[in-house]
């Protein structure tokens, strides 16, 4: 969604971690004296998330300046061997690397384009390498130790160590934990990056940059991937029974059941299928209106009983009106409580034994952070839920609860509430998640 500013803050603490990591190994470099400037531009950590997305040409990436002589591959590999302390044990290694590793070494890899030894391919090249890095100017700032560029090789092959990363991953920690990421993923997502990055072999100060950022981008798939079918699956499933999906909603007081209950509604008219809301909130003062003000506005049925009356009842009703009526989906609203009130949390378990709803979902306000997984938690054990709904998420420039919820209770996020129309709502979509956490746009990388 365009100018959401969901993860704002996270993705400088990610682009810091990759800044750091080089910054000390460059620093390390620089005392043993095995350090050597490399013309062209650096690149900034979120542009090796726009080379995945976009499959950007490699061949741009070469260097081809004139201030470089140009040498084959095996000169250049002899030139880098020859400077090596363990020259046939590293040289070894460069043979068993990964394929992913070998194609990060774009600066190598001008084999091809010297044996060809077209002039004009390289004009072209010349050309397609300034567009490229021409997308990047106005990020990259000259944050060298010798004032340059920023590009570095080294001299003899380096490899990242716990200790590199030490004191870098103890800031990624911090940083994820005010940014309200709770305490076991970012304990697992410092783990993981940690696993990823020790041992890795570097000869350039862009290897640091990109394994960094591959590292931290494969930590967090890991976390929000949490299997699970999409509401509208389920919907058809139930409907090949001839059964409404029953749906019920539970949150603390204030977080956007009824406002997501309007939404949904909305968005599954749309999509065709016919939805029945159930005014089960009979608790608190204008609760019945206001969720039949949502109802009239979309244009769906509304079961409603006096309030105070039993709001088991209520949902009863709208599920035995779905089945008769050849509904589809009937939306059950409840009042918001805290996971602390006994009673109104025995109330909410008997809504529960009477509509027999097939989805139990968590409405959570994406603005509380590490709160809100946590009271996933509490209604997790009481109630057993069974999906997430993140609301508010247009205003959440941490991210904390959308990183954590998920991995938290083990169950998905389904939709995520983008703003107070019934329009903003989208379905959750790990792989938009990523890319919005991981991308270049819209974000100053620049601290
Ligand atoms: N910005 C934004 N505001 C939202 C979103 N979802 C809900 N809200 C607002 O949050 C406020 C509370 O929403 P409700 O739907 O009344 O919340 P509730 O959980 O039903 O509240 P109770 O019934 O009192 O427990 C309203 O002002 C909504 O407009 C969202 O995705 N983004
Ligand atoms: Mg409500």
């Amino acid at each position: 969604m365009d100018g959401l500013i969901l993860f704002e803050s996270l993705k400088k603490k990610l682009s810091r971690t990759s800044d750091k990591l080089e910054e000390e190994i460059i620093e390390e470099a620089k005392q043993e004296d095995n350090l050597q400037e490399e013309t062209g531009q650096k690149r900034s950590f979120f542009s090796f998330g726009r080379k995945k997305e976009e499959e950007i040409d490699e061949s741009t990436l070469l260097e081809t300046s004139e201030d470089v002589p140009s040498e084959t591959e095996e000169e250049k590999k002899s030139r880098f061997w020859s400077r090596s302390k363990d020259d046939e044990e590293e040289s070894g290694d460069e043979e068993e690397k990964p394929e992913e590793e070998k194609k990060s070494h774009f600066w190598s890899r001008n084999k091809d384009n010297d044996e060809s030894g077209d002039e004009k391919e390289s004009e072209v090249e010349e050309e397609e390498k300034s567009h490229f890095w021409s997308r990047n100017k106005d990020k990259d700032k000259d944050d060298s130790p010798e004032g340059t560029g920023g590009l570095f090789s080294f001299v003899r092959e380096k490899t990242i160590s716990e200790k590199h990363v030490e004191d870098t991953l103890w800031e990624l920690e911090m940083g994820l934990l005010e940014g309200d990421v709770a305490m076991e993923v970012a304990t697992e997502v410092v783990e993981s990056v940690k696993e990823d990055l020790v041992g890795r072999k570097i000869k350039r100060s862009s290897d640091i940059t990109e394994y960094t950022f591959n590292a931290l981008r494969n930590a967090v798939s890991e976390i929000i991937d949490i299997p699970g079918k999409s509401m509208t699956e389920m919907i058809e499933e139930k409907k090949a029974q001839g059964e409404p999906l029953v749906v019920m909603f539970v949150g603390i007081n204030g977080t956007g059941k009824t406002t997501t209950i309007g939404k949904l509604a909305n968005y599954y008219l749309k999509k065709g299928y016919t939805p029945v809301i159930a005014a089960s909130d009979t608790f608190r003062a204008g609760a019945i209106e206001q969720v039949t003000h949502h109802a009239d506005n979309v244009g769906v049925k509304i079961i409603k009983h006096q309030k105070g009356s039993d709001p088991a009842a209520v949902a009863f009703d709208a599920v035995e009106h779905a089945k008769a009526q050849g509904k589809e989906l009937v939306l059950i609203d409840t009042a918001g409580r805290m996971q602390t009130n006994t009673n109104l949390m025995d109330e909410m378990k008997k809504i529960k034994r009477v509509s027999k709803p097939d989805l139990v979902i968590f409405v959570g306000d994406a603005l509380t952070g590490n709160d809100a997984t946590q009271q996933a938690v509490k209604f997790n054990e009481a109630i057993d839920i069974d999906g997430v709904i993140l609301t508010k998420a247009d205003a959440d420039s941490k991210g904390g609860a959308s990183l954590s919820i998920g991995y938290v209770i083990k169950k998905p996020i389904m939709f995520l509430g983008v703003g107070q129309g019934y329009d903003d709502i989208r379905e959750y979509d790990a792989e938009w998640m990523l890319n919005q956490l991981f991308s270049e746009d819209e974000v100053a990388v620049e601290e």
